[in-house]
């Protein structure tokens, strides 16, 4: 009770109280990706049932930029299945950040591993932020992901944030990890040069065919703690309540709003599972007597 007093009072100081930004997730680049994260539908590791696609034609991502707008979120992130992006896909990719921007929404791409020149070649075509998440502590890492290291993250972070790209970067709550590594990712991801702008609080989504499906659930409760210290420690970040949304009840997302949580990902579908419906969240934040940021709950 004691810290989600604290996160709601820290958070009335530096935020609407009552008011929600809403991202919208669109998957250009689905499956087949070359990494092992153990969480991961996409991986080509593990055998989930997940249909591969190539990247999007920019004129069905703009599409569903303008679907998204149109159900009243206000950013929009663009999330493919790559290690890395390469230099010829990146182009593709800026044309469609083009596109969706034109279109009066916020722009958020998640690509994978970038260089420093292709930050800024992001930035230069006026992406307003990138996301890349630590997923985990460094100490629990290791038994997560064995294709890249911890550290490749941290460069990937170094060179957002290098050329003025704003950060969206959080974690996974929900792989067999130990408190300490919960209080350990929210530390690294506070005391980076610049706290990350958003972070988004996953709940591992369970996906059959991946290592981890068929975890113990994490307790609600820690779940909520851990929105509380990362609104806590990160005061002026959003702190977005992000997967794992349709399995929590309304009485636990409002528990996660109390505690700090000030962003929801919003559309029938996150990247390649479901996630809660619109018409559900527009009767939540209704109820609530939640406001939408930049918007109107239409
Ligand atoms: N491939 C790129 C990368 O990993 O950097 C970008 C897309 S990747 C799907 C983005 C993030 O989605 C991951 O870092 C992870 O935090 C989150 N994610 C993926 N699968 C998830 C799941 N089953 N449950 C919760 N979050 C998940
Ligand atoms: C983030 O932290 N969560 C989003 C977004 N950033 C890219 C992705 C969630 C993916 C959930 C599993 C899926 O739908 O594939
Ligand atoms: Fe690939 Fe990203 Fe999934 Fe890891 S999280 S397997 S890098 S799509």
């Amino acid at each position: 009770m004691d810290i989600v007093h604290r996160a709601q009072e820290i958070h009335r100081n530096h935020f609407e109280p009552n008011a929600v930004q809403l991202s919208s997730l669109l998957s250009i680049k689905t499956g087949a990706c070359p990494e092992d994260c153990a969480y991961c539908p996409q991986s080509a590791h593990y055998k989930t049932g997940v249909v591969a696609e190539k990247l999007l034609s920019t004129d069905k991502i703009i599409d569903a930029a303008r679907e998204a707008k149109r159900y009243g979120a206000t950013r929009f992130c663009m999330g493919a299945a790559w290690r890395a992006p390469k230099d010829k896909d990146l182009e593709e990719v800026i044309e469609a950040i083009e596109g969706v921007k034109a279109l009066g929404l916020e722009t958020c791409a998640t690509l994978g591993m970038l260089t420093q020149e292709q930050a800024e070649r992001l930035k230069e075509a006026g992406l307003d932020y990138y996301n890349h998440n630590l997923d985990t502590s460094e100490a629990f890492y290791d038994s997560i992901i064995t294709t890249r290291t911890y550290q490749d993250r941290l460069d990937t972070l170094n060179h957002v944030q290098a050329c003025g790209l704003k950060v969206c970067c959080g974690g996974i709550i929900g792989m067999g990890e130990t408190r300490e590594d919960r209080a350990a990712m929210i530390a690294t991801l506070a005391t980076l040069p610049t706290p990350p702008q958003s972070v988004p609080i996953n709940m591992l989504v369970q996906t059959r065919g991946t290592p981890l499906d068929g975890m113990d659930k994490p307790d609600p409760f820690e779940f909520v703690r851990t929105i509380a210290a990362a609104r806590i420690t990160m005061p002026s970040s959003y702190v977005r309540l992000s997967a794992g949304r349709h399995d929590m009840n309304d009485e636990m997302q409002a528990l996660c709003f109390l505690a700090g949580a000030n962003s929801i990902f919003y559309g029938d579908k996150l990247l390649t599972t479901g996630n809660a419906s619109v018409e559900h969240d527009k009767n939540l934040l209704q109820r609530l007597g939640m406001t939408v940021e930049d918007s109107s709950v239409r």
